[in-house]
This record gives C-alpha cells, structure tokens and sequence, in this order.
C-alpha cells in the first residue's frame, strides 16, 4: 500500500491527501514527529522534508514530484490537464499556490495564533498534558510577537505576508465567479493544491483532519471570518465534500516515527 510520510498539519501534505484521494488512491499515513522522526525522513529521501511518498521500493518527496508521479504511474482521473492552455495555466497555478500560500499562510497563522491563546493551545496534539496546555496559553503574546520576530516573522514580514495572502483570496474568489474549477470545468492539481495548501488560514470544519474538535471550522481572524473571502471558502468546501475521504477512512492507528511531541511545528 502506498504510504505517506506527513506532518498532520502540513498544508503540503494536504495538497498531497487531496491528491490520493481525488485518485481514489489507498494509502496509510505514517505521521513524523518534528525533528527526531525527520532523520527516518532523511534516510529515506535524502532530505528532511515532509511529506514523502513510499510507493513499494520508490520514495519520492516533494508535493510537486509527488504529484506529477501519481498522475503518470496512476493515470485514472488525471490531474494535469493535456490541453496546452489549460495545462499551462495549471502548472502555473500550482507553482504560485506553493510559493504564495503556502508559504505566506504560515507567517499568518503564527501572528493568529499569538493573538489567540484558545486557539494556541488548540494546536497542540491531543496527547499533550493539560499542565503543558496551561502553560501555552498562559505565555503572554507579547512574548511570542518577539519570539517570531526571531523567526522572521518580523511586524513588516506579517503585513506583507497578509497583504498578499488577502490579494490571493481576492483573485481566487474573481476567478471562481463563473467557473466551478480554477482552470475550467474540471477539477486539476491547480485546485488541489490552492485547496491543501490553505487549511491554516482556516481549518477545513469537516471530519477531515486529525486535528482536536474545536479547530475545526476555525482560522485566522481577518480571514477565515471575513466576508470578502466567502466565496472562496465555501468553494473550497464543496471541493472537499466532493473529493475528500472523511475521517477515520485513514485514521487507523497512524504509524509514528520518532519519539512522541511535546511541541508542534508549524514550518
Ligand atoms: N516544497 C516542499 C515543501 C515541503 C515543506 O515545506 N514541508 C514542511 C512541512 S509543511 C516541513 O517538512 N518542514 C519541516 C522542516 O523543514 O524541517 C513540498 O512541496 O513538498
């Protein structure tokens, strides 16, 4: 069986769930524990990165690599499209939801959730002891505001990064006021990926994520609330009750490498 090496709340790992099971691909998820379960990541791959895909004797890492893999060595349902224009759109698509959104939803979320004690301490796996969860919330957000500065999450690099995540919600809702998909009448890896790669703006609010009960449906405040980005939301919605496998399909007992958290990463 396919398997594949993730974070959870990896927004590339997403973009990858989404594929397998647009595919109707089976597959079982081996979850990675940040830092210690990465170098079981690196033996495998040669780099660290999640998430990685073990197809019997191939391993390949890298969401795109993945995906360009899936579609030729499974070509039912494909999902890049063989039309010239509407490929090309697609790959183009595909190129800026990695480098846009999937990068930027990152520095976003970090200023969400230390604006939001609740929803810090939410992030946290489900194993996490209540004094450590306590602890979470009770550091003051003043605090985490000069710890992501460290991170370069500097004020200047949030703005930014929220300016343009807002644009991209703009354009994304334009260009899906008259066509169900983003390249056409079909859904291709463009949709996919804009889709997996968005789920920290706002978890998606159906049983598709291991993530605890009360982060479902909920993301950062400006965004996932606001009524400008509607559209693109409750699109985003319909493409998940269309083609994504509702938990526990592949929640049985997830492999782990590596020791269990006590944090949660979010890079
Ligand atoms: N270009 C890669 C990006 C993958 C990536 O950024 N993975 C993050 C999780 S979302 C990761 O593994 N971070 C841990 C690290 O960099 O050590 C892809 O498309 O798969």
């Amino acid at each position: 069986m396919l398997e594949l090496y993730q974070f959870e709340l990896s927004q590339y790992s997403e973009k990858v769930r989404l594929i397998l099971d647009y595919k109707g691909l089976e597959y079982r998820k081996v979850e990675v524990t940040p830092g210690v379960g990465q170098i079981e990541v690196y033996q495998l791959s040669g780099q660290s990165q999640v998430p990685i895909l073990k197809d019997g004797s191939t391993v390949i890492a890298d969401s795109t690599k993945i995906a360009k893999y899936l579609d030729e060595k499974y070509p039912d349902r494909p999902i890049i499209p063989t039309d010239p224009k509407e490929r090309g759109l697609c790959l183009m698509m595909e190129e800026w939801a990695d480098e846009s959104i999937g990068t930027k939803s990152r520095v976003v979320l970090f200023q969400g959730i230390s604006q939001d004690q609740s929803f810090r301490s939410a992030l946290l796996p489900s194993s996490t002891p209540d004094f450590l969860k306590n602890l979470v919330e009770a550091v003051p957000s003043d605090l985490l505001r000069t710890l992501g500065s460290g991170l370069g999450a500097s004020p200047d690099a949030v703005k930014s990064a929220e300016d343009a995540i807002k644009q991209d919600l703009e354009a994304l809702c334009l260009i899906l006021q008259d066509r169900p998909y983003l390249t056409g009448n079909q859904p291709t890896l463009a949709d996919l990926a804009v889709a997996g790669l968005s789920i920290l703006l706002k978890f998606p609010a159906g049983p598709y994520l291991d993530i605890p009960e009360k982060l479902r449906g909920k993301g950062v405040t400006g965004i996932a609330d606001n009524p400008l980005y509607e559209p693109f939301f409750t699109w985003r919605d319909r493409l998940y009750a269309e083609f994504r496998q509702p938990l526990p399909y592949n929640a049985t007992i997830p492999i782990v490498t590596g020791e269990k958290p006590t944090s949660i990463e979010i890079e």
